[in-house]
């Protein structure tokens, strides 16, 4: 195990706008020698360099392995940089131990570790499980992948703390000790294969969640998934899981309602009519925070109130940029998914919609199969309007669908209004990232949302 006290000299890899620039400051507040690296050069760089401790040393524009000739003892490295690169494999090389921040914090962080992950429904499972746990009055706090560095929460817990952590298949490659007493993986379908070589290679990050995992822990799997399934197999806590359809699941739902076998009997934990997330998608979320709430609470000693339990399911009301509702005009609802950056994640948005859908789909593609998505939109939506620089493979892949393209977000919208009618929700749901239209997902979601507006004042003219 890393003994932190006896390491001084550290190189954190990817100063970012957020996890790096807190693993500098929480070593640096330790009184550790610290340097920052980052492949951007310094000016791109400097709103995170005036948060930094001015004791950090920053190099930026370049990234050899020969900066390691300084004698560091340990890299940390943000998510976003691959354990690929040429400085990383010189590290391990020399034996330099290469952690994710993610483990640096499991480390000096007292508590209970809830971790989550998954191709999709991450954040809202993670926002639900602090939200349950909250309620069963556990001391909570939740970070990780979410946009909150774990490590900025360091010095908040204690041994009865639930820390519930989303992490992503990036934080999880180098993970080494990390040990989420509660741990799931919710779903794996294609995903960042822009950075892995395979499914396999994808899916084997995501079970690196639970490696360290034992007898005395729980690992929440989804049923109706077979890579996850497949791979609870081989898992050495005790597995616990989630189901649509099948009756013998942990928990299931039964078409109506939540229902969790317990003590050799079921209970009924919620109706889903009385949920605000919308979706089948969000009933299975919904069903493995409650899974992680009752296994949390068991390792707490805490019985856990199921009472509590559906009034916070019910109150809980989802997230931005994920099915969230933003408007309604002339008879059409909008709902703004834009953080359906996958494949998967837009067959969950549009299952149940039966032709009455417009789907808003494209962006910067991330190697997913989408014709796979042709199918599963087949029968499903009236028509496609296209964004993004993906329009012309995507006009290909999508030919069979009444297809129509856009150069803006009000462009889609307003076109998304001529080729719907009454009763119809237009969607946007892009299977892709943002990057080459905005800033990020959620400036994208923010300019559907606006764009909704304008519409509903009369600002913005469709016809
Ligand atoms: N960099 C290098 N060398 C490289 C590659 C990158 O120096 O070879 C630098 C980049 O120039 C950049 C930094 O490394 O300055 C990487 O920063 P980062 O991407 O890790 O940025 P953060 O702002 O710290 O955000 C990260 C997560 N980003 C990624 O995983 C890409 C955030 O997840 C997370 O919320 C945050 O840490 C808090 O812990 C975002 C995400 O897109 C939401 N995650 C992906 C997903 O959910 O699918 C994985």
């Amino acid at each position: 195990m890393l003994n932190m006290e006896k390491i001084n000299r550290v190189l954190v890899v990817g100063l970012g706008h957020r996890t790096g620039l807190a693993v500098c400051n929480y070593l640096a507040g330790l009184g550790k020698a610290v340097t920052a690296s980052d492949i951007k050069p310094a000016d791109s760089l400097a709103e995170t360099v005036g948060r930094l401790d001015p004791a950090v040393r920053v190099v930026a524009g370049r990234q050899e392995p020969d900066l390691l000739d300084a004698g560091f003892e340990l890299l940390v490295l943000s998510p976003g940089v691959p354990k690929s690169i040429p400085l990383v494999r010189e590290a391990e090389r020399r034996s330099i131990p290469v952690i994710a921040e993610i483990e640096l914090a499991y480390l000096v962080m007292p508590g209970v570790f809830v971790g989550i992950t998954g191709t999709d429904g991450k954040t809202t499972t993670t926002t639900l499980t602090g939200h349950l746990l909250a309620a069963q009055g556990v001391e909570t706090l939740v970070g990780g992948n979410i946009g909150t560095p774990l490590i900025s929460l360091a010095g908040k817990t204690t041994g009865r703390t639930a820390v519930v952590v989303e992490l992503s298949s990036f934080q999880l490659e180098t993970v080494r000790e990390f040990r989420p007493r509660v741990a799931t993986i919710l779903n794996v379908t294609p995903d960042h294969l822009d950075r892995y070589r395979d499914m396999e290679e994808y899916g084997a990050a995501k079970f690196r969640i639970a490696m360290n995992q034992d007898g005395g822990d729980y690992f929440i799997a989804n049923g109706d998934d077979a890579r996850v399934m497949g791979g609870a197999a081989r898992v050495r806590s005790a597995v616990h899981t989630f189901s649509l359809a099948d009756r013998n699941a942990d928990i299931h739902y039964d078409g109506k309602s939540i229902v969790l076998r317990r003590n050799g009997g079921e209970v009924t934990i919620a109706g889903t009519a009385g949920l605000q997330i919308p979706g089948l998608h969000n009933v299975q979320n919904a069903m493995a925070a409650v899974l992680m709430t009752v296994s949390a609470c068991e390792i707490l000693g805490v019985a856990p109130d199921f009472s509590r339990i559906a009034d916070a399911l019910c109150s809980f009301r989802g997230l931005a940029h994920r099915m969230e509702p933003v408007g309604s005009f002339m008879g059409r609802s909008f709902i703004n998914d834009s953080k359906a950056t996958t494949v998967g994640a837009v067959e969950m948005a549009v299952r149940g919609f039966d032709g009455d859908c417009v789907l808003i789909l494209g962006g910067r593609t991330k190697g997913d199969d989408y014709s796979r998505l042709a199918d599963g939109l087949r029968g499903r939506v009236r028509g496609i309007v296209l964004i993004g620089e993906s329009r012309s493979d995507f006009s290909k892949i999508f030919s069979e669908f009444n297809l129509i393209e856009a150069d803006t977000m009000e462009d889609a919208v307003a076109k998304g209004m001529g080729m719907s009618s009454r009763g119809d929700t237009i969607l946007l749901s892009p299977a892709c990232a943002s990057f080459d239209m905005f800033e990020n997902y959620e400036e994208r979601g923010d300019r559907f949302r606006e764009t909704v507006r304008r519409l509903e004042s009369g600002d913005l003219r469709w016809t």
